[in-house]
């Protein structure tokens, strides 16, 4: 820059001098207080000071500058049902996940790591509103037509990243609701991702055994051919349509309990479709699909700063790998699904590392519930389980408020800026809204949701004093060690999934520090303590906690 040298004179070098040490001693002080990823910020801001004063005016050095102030891009990885026990980095070794594991070991990871909820609804609308679920009566599980969840003027995660310059991106399940109750699936769907804040989505509608069985880009349907109309309905059959329950002989994968409607690729499913032949999914194509939608992105977007919400289907249910990863596990297809999920990572992997994105890309692993074997399907997940413990250490599983309902694995990764390690921390995915908004300098003030920003990059070892977590409707409360269950009604178990679902008729109080299982309820004998954790659960809840819907598994 001849230009500007010619004004490197006596003066600017002893503004230069003063710059300097004005930097030196500011950086010194920086990096005793705050973490690291600030630290760069303020290192780069200060950079920009300097760089004008050496060189007097703006130039390539001020915007490398201004680029590094840039704020990371951010991936959340969301499995559906992958239970705290099902990784290798939690402790599994009859299933392996080298590739979620690896991360881990390169990460950091969460041993107290919650979900919200129990179920996928729910957890997704606090992921992606930083709201408690219970809050919103309709963040139940959701039917394929249900109307969209999230109010469109409401403040979300991508729409707050988009105001702070992100692209946002979703590809895999949505189940949070499209339209206004009305549908046509020959139109363009809406309102839907897009009207909440996502730039690009490529999603399925519901879940894997819901219809309709067809993915959606910005709201239209993929690959449908306008002669051949798809119509959906979750009450009545169309003329003429065999379901799984009037003719079991044309199913592939037998239905245990609900999913026993229209029949897609010899898979019974929940609700009734007809049409649309061109645009439905193969299933074992899906886990593929995804991927493949997830790295175009990436590449499309590697300029940055972008948002990725890559929301995997595996392991729920219809469980349906790949040929690749078929009896790979010799678990059946649910540990077969959780290999190809892990494939599915590292490739996913593979890709940052190729576009030279890991070091400025923060990555969130995690799952939006825990563990449930038979879930409507006969699949083998029970009977060829062996040794396997899906739920870790934890008592419950899927649909339930003991831990293994919401204690999820939980990792976050993003190389140079996270020292690998293990953080206690209680922290929730209501949490990302918040500390993600801290990250890329939005307010951070939102709802439910706490800035931990942190804990998630591994600065402190602070997460949250207090949790409500929530599984159909019922609530509990996690104060440090201690979980609090309140009395509900409704069977102990249920016995299609088989899990037991935190139901009693009387007041349950648990120290996880000492009994990680919940074996040895404690109301009674810690009575002060019992009280305690009631007034501060109802100061947050409210007292009509005890309203409560009834299950549904379907
Ligand atoms: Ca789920």
């Amino acid at each position: 820059m001849p230009g500007c040298n010619r004004r490197l004179g006596a003066t600017n070098r002893s503004s230069l001098s003063r710059a300097l040490l004005t930097y030196k001693i500011a950086m010194e002080q920086l990096e005793g207080n705050v973490g690291l990823y600030r630290a760069k910020c303020f290192r780069n801001f200060l950079w920009t000071l300097v760089a004008g004063l050496i060189w007097g005016c703006g130039g390539k050095q001020q915007e490398a500058a201004r680029e590094g102030m840039r704020p990371p891009n951010i991936v959340v990885i969301y499995l559906d049902d992958l239970g705290y026990g099902d990784v290798g980095f939690n402790g599994a070794s009859e299933l392996k996940t080298p590739n979620m594991d690896r991360l881990a070991s390169e990460g950091l990871k969460f041993t107290n790591g919650y979900a919200t909820s129990a179920t996928c609804t729910p957890s997704r609308y606090a992921l992606l509103t930083g709201v408690y679920p219970w809050r919103k009566k309709e963040a139940k599980i959701l039917p394929g037509t249900a109307p969209l969840i999230i109010d469109t003027a409401q403040r979300t995660l991508p729409g707050m990243l988009r105001e702070q310059g992100y692209h946002t991106g979703i590809v895999g399940k949505w189940h949070l609701g499209l339209g206004d109750g009305q549908v046509d699936w020959n139109r363009r769907i809406a309102p839907g991702p897009n009207e909440v804040g996502f730039d690009y989505s490529f999603i399925m509608a519901a879940t894997q055994d819901r219809v309709p069985t067809v993915y959606i880009r910005d709201g239209r349907v993929v690959g449908l051919d306008p002669e051949d109309p798809i119509s959906v309905d979750y009450e009545n059959n169309f003329p003429g349509q065999p379901s799984g329950l009037d003719h079991p002989e044309l199913v592939r994968m037998q239905w245990h309990h609900g999913h026993n409607n229209s029949i897609v690729n010899g898979i019974p499913r929940i609700g009734y479709m007809v049409g649309g032949q061109a645009a439905q999914w193969k299933d074992e194509d899906m886990a593929d699909t995804f991927l493949e939608e997830a790295r175009k992105y990436v590449k499309d977007h590697k300029e940055g700063p972008f948002f990725l919400y890559y929301a995997m289907q595996q392991p729920h249910v219809p469980r349906t790998p790949h040929p690749r990863f078929e009896g790979t596990t010799g678990m059946g297809p649910r540990g077969d699904v959780i290999a190809e999920a892990d494939w599915c990572v590292g490739e996913f992997m593979k890709t940052l590392e190729a576009e030279g994105l890991l070091e400025n890309t923060l990555i969130v692993l995690t799952s939006d519930n825990g563990p449930v074997l038979n879930d409507g399907y006969y699949d083998e997940a029970v009977e060829k389980l062996g040794e396997h413990t899906p739920a870790g250490p934890f008592r419950g599983g899927k649909y339930s408020l003991f831990e293994a309902g919401t204690h999820v694995p939980l990792v976050t990764y993003w190389k140079g800026n996270i020292e690998p390690g293990t953080s206690e921390a209680l922290v929730c995915q209501v949490d990302l809204m918040a500390s993600l908004a801290a990250l890329a300098g939005a307010d951070a003030r939102q709802g439910d949701s706490e800035d931990l920003l942190g804990a998630f990059l591994g600065q402190s070892g602070e997460g949250r004093e207090t949790l409500v977590i929530e599984a159909t409707s019922r609530t509990a409360f996690r104060k440090g060690d201690w979980v609090l269950i309140p009395p509900y009604a409704g069977p102990a178990t249920n016995t299609q999934v088989d899990i037991e679902l935190g139901n009693s008729e009387v007041f349950q109080l648990y120290n996880l520090r000492e009994d990680i299982g919940q074996q040895n309820n404690l109301a009674g004998t810690r009575s002060g303590k019992l009280q305690e954790m009631v007034r501060e659960f109802e100061q947050i809840r409210g007292k009509d906690y005890g309203k409560i819907q009834a299950l549904e598994l379907k």
